[in-house]
């Protein structure tokens, strides 16, 4: 399915098509800034980019639920308990770690301008309170109603296309069209529950054997056909983009200083994804394995190279297997189980991004975010980055989860989209090193527990 994938993506088109987009759509937006646009023309020109946000927000489900039951069900049917625990715990720390860097770093260099004090009632801080926006979270772990919370978060999505703000960016949106209703859930935060039953679906059908291949079946069908369909979704996105931009920049009050925030924007997420990719990782695989990460690093540039050519982490995972079986010389049932696990679960520049937007929206928004908000955002981008797909621009679909989670509007989604697509390419490849090394460090750590490939004999811990 894959190397379907990447052959329709044509990543190259692909990608000139997607820089064409946005600058086209910046010069369509500037231009019609000029010719006054009533407020219903505006509506309508927004139309094309409204329908790819609701093509995003219509994937979310069905391609989190079906990646990570397929993807997990495998799980438990490969690995030894021992490997499959540290790895997974491994790969939750990486990502919360990675979480943290984005934070600390969208914190210092403050690309959403500084929080002016306004003593207006609606502005400075988002409706949900903190202890608020973490007892969502925990609440909406255990969603009522799966099938409610499916299609709730599309709902509320309609009703605030229906109340759009007047014709000046009105950043504030007022308290009724936020993500949130008045028993206290943020109905878009029901995708993190969903996310959470998933995984732990995905987990339990491993466990039963032959009873559970039924669904893993479905699941993997299910997850198949999905990719198929964002496949196609995929070459809409260009198209989408320019009216996105466009629309944009014909509501923004100041587009050149939004211009600017989204520069310092694109720099923080990239020195996060640089701390993190290039210092952070290879430090906890030189201190674990004490060998070098740069020889490691040179043996997997291959792999890195199609990430960032491709955005895919999944396309990239032939390469990566192939780069770490003849380069890296690790032992391929070690590869087998951490590195398709890791292409699962394991995105620590999807998680670090997804932070990293959530707060840049809130500053742009004015926003102050306080502690417990941080901590809600941390947690949601972490379990985001877990349900994201390995294809282009996946992250930009479960960002909705993190941005509900703490009462920001999801349309401001569009303020970044028009340079996620080269920001994309960065965290993938992150990704992708994030599931190299930790593949390094499994077969260090599980040297003891497996005789030498090609004896014949498994793993003493009953991984074959
Ligand atoms: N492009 C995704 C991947 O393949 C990452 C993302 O969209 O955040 O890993």
């Amino acid at each position: 399915v894959w190397v379907r994938v990447k052959n329709v993506c044509k990543q190259n088109g692909l990608l000139i098509m997607s820089v064409l987009a946005v600058v086209i759509g910046c010069l369509l937006g500037f231009f019609l800034r000029t010719r006054r646009l009533t407020e219903q023309e505006v509506k309508y020109f927004q139309f094309p980019g409204e329908l790819l946000m609701r093509m995003l927000k219509m994937l979310i489900l069905p391609l989190v639920v079906s990646s990570l039951m397929s993807g997990l069900a495998a799980l438990d049917a490969k690995c030894s308990s021992r490997l499959g625990l540290i790895t997974v715990s491994y790969y939750l720390w990486t990502t919360f770690v990675a979480v943290i860097v984005g934070i600390i770093m969208v914190s210092i260099i403050h690309p959403g301008g500084a929080a002016q004090k306004e003593d207006s009632e609606d502005s400075g801080k988002p409706i949900m309170s903190s202890a608020d926006a973490l007892l969502d979270l925990i609440r909406n772990m255990f969603p009522a109603n799966l099938v409610q919370a499916t299609f709730q978060q599309v709902r509320h999505h309609a009703a605030r296309s229906d109340t759009k703000p007047n014709f000046a960016l009105d950043l504030t949106p007022p308290p009724d069209v936020l993500i949130r209703t008045r028993e206290g859930t943020s109905d878009g935060m029901n995708v993190l529950g969903i996310v959470i039953f998933s995984a732990t679906m995905g987990i339990m059908l491993g466990r039963m054997g032959p009873n559970g291949s039924a669904l893993v079946n479905f699941c993997q069908s299910l997850n198949e056909a999905v990719l198929r369909i964002v496949a196609i979704v995929i070459w809409y996105f260009p198209f989408g983009i320019v009216f996105l931009v466009a629309g944009k920049i014909l509501e923004m009050s100041d587009p050149s200083a939004m211009g600017k925030k989204l520069g310092f924007y694109a720099v923080t997420v990239v020195f996060g994804l640089v701390l993190h990719g290039l210092f952070i990782l290879p430090a906890m695989y030189f201190f674990i394995t004490k060998k070098s990460p740069i020889v490691y690093i040179r043996g997997i540039l291959q792999a890195l190279l199609i990430a960032l050519a491709t955005s895919s982490s999944s396309a990239t995972l032939p390469i990566t297997f192939k780069c770490l079986l003849e380069n890296n010389h690790i032992d391929r049932r070690i590869i087998r189980f951490v590195l398709p696990v890791g292409a699962t679960i394991n995105m620590d520049g999807t998680a670090l991004y997804e932070a990293v937007a959530a707060i840049f929206i809130a500053q742009v928004n004015n926003y102050e975010l306080d502690f417990g908000q941080i901590i809600t955002i941390s947690i949601t981008a972490t379990a985001a980055s877990i349900g994201a797909a390995g294809i282009p621009q996946a992250g930009l679909v479960t960002m909705v989860i993190v941005l509900t989670s703490v009462g920001l509007p999801t349309d401001d989604i569009t303020l970044i989209i028009a340079v996620d697509w080269a920001l994309d390419r960065f965290r993938t490849m992150v990704n992708v090193m994030g599931d190299a090394l930790a593949t390094g460090i499994m077969a260090h750590i599980c040297r003891k527990d497996f005789m030498k490939e090609g004896d014949g004999v498994s793993f003493k811990s009953g991984f074959s």
